[in-house]
């Protein structure tokens, strides 16, 4: 099996429902499909979600990437290969998503070369995993009756809030209303990208000791590193990186020098065989890992669901799964559904991230 083509497809579809966080908003997702195409006939495809407020990524970076310098490492390859891909890939610094929706295509294909769901080709824990759905700014009114309509539609029972507004009371005032209508056995737990410093994050800690909140995400800039190792030092909960650590190589550097103590992994921007090696790695240490979404589509969600069902350290607590219920369509040709609280993984050959020609039609920017 030899990659013969390599393409891209920026595409844009409006959000039903915009997602607003401390360090940016969406209110419509522009993303770039990548297909690899073999001599048999074979198509592996991946969703890329540019993030430039995260990675410094865009629709023309990736695009120009994947079609300039990429397209050379890739094409005549066996996408068997992947370690040899992925040194090629590795000579170029950043372009995060971009590396990791290659990884995800190219095991699309080796799952439909070898007929099986991906998920089992990597490990094949559990067919399902528990879903954490993302709330992002609102009125606490507005917060509080979103997540009670997750509970009611999806069952879902674990929340992330999205924090890090000033003054910090309008945060508190959200996860104090949601402990309230939701119950203590809901998971709730706190991302505030960045927005805070480590003294106000800490303030926050006392504020909400009494509301059994269970993760604090990118509380403060990991780059002062000071502040933010005392601050991990002082949590009573797992301070956890996303953005911080956003490969393997930073996991390792933030864990080892103090700057978190949990890590968020996302195969939009590891892929599959990166993100192994980040769950190895906190394994091995015992730190815990929450499987976090990059404002993913379906075809994203199919990836990370392909993923955290695989293990059994990265099915242990509510993966990040729902983002696409705020958006207005999907380009994926096979639906998921989230029933009782929990996400199947794709049971078809590859990763189940097959496209609706007519959608992409439809969506499709070039
Ligand atoms: C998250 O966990 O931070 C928002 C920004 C980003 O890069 O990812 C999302 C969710
Ligand atoms: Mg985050």
């Amino acid at each position: 099996m030899r990659i013969t083509a390599v393409e891209t497809i920026p595409y844009r579809i409006p959000m039903r429902k915009p997602l607003r966080f401390a360090s940016g908003e969406v209110d419509h997702i522009e993303h770039v499909l990548v297909r690899l195409r073999t001599d048999d006939g074979l198509v592996g495809t991946a969703d890329i979600p540019p993030r430039p407020y995260t990675y410094g990524e865009t629709t023309d970076s990736v695009t120009a990437i994947i079609g300039g310098v990429f397209t050379e490492a890739l094409l005549g390859a066996d996408p068997l290969d992947r370690a040899l891909i992925h040194a090629r890939l590795h000579r170029t610094v950043g372009n995060q998503t971009a590396k990791g929706g290659i990884d995800i295509a190219l095991w699309d294909l080796i799952g439909q070369a070898l007929e099986t769901p991906v998920h089992r080709l990597l490990g094949g824990f559990a067919p399902s995993v528990e879903v954490s759905h993302m709330l992002g700014f609102s009125p606490a009114e507005a917060v509080v009756d979103e997540a009670l309509a997750c509970v009611e539609s999806y069952g879902v029972r674990a929340f992330k809030i999205k924090v890090g507004r000033r003054p910090i009371s309008l945060d508190v005032e959200v996860a104090i209303a949601l402990r309230e209508a939701l119950g203590p056995e809901v998971l709730l737990y706190l991302d505030a990208n960045r927005g805070w410093t480590a003294s106000e994050a800490r303030r926050v800690l006392e504020a909400t000791a009494d509301l059994d909140l269970r993760f604090f995400e990118e509380p403060d800039d990991a780059a002062e590193v000071l502040a933010r190792r005392s601050l991990v030092s002082a949590s009573p909960i797992p301070i956890v990186a996303d953005e911080s650590a956003s490969t393997l190589g930073e996991a390792a550097r933030e864990i080892h020098t103090g700057g978190a103590s949990a890590l968020s992994i996302k195969t939009a921007r590891t892929g599959f065989t990166e993100s192994a090696k980040i769950l190895g790695f906190a394994e091995a240490l015992g730190i815990d890992v929450l499987m976090g979404n990059q404002i993913d589509t379906q075809l994203g969600s199919a990836a990370t669901v392909t993923f955290g069902a695989a293990f059994e350290h990265s099915s242990r607590y509510p993966a990040e799964l729902s983002n696409f219920l705020d958006m207005g369509d999907d380009l994926i040709g096979e639906p998921l559904t989230i029933v009782d609280g929990r996400l199947p993984a794709p049971t078809v050959p590859g990763v189940g991230t097959a496209v609706d020609e007519d959608k992409l039609a439809r969506y499709r920017l070039d």
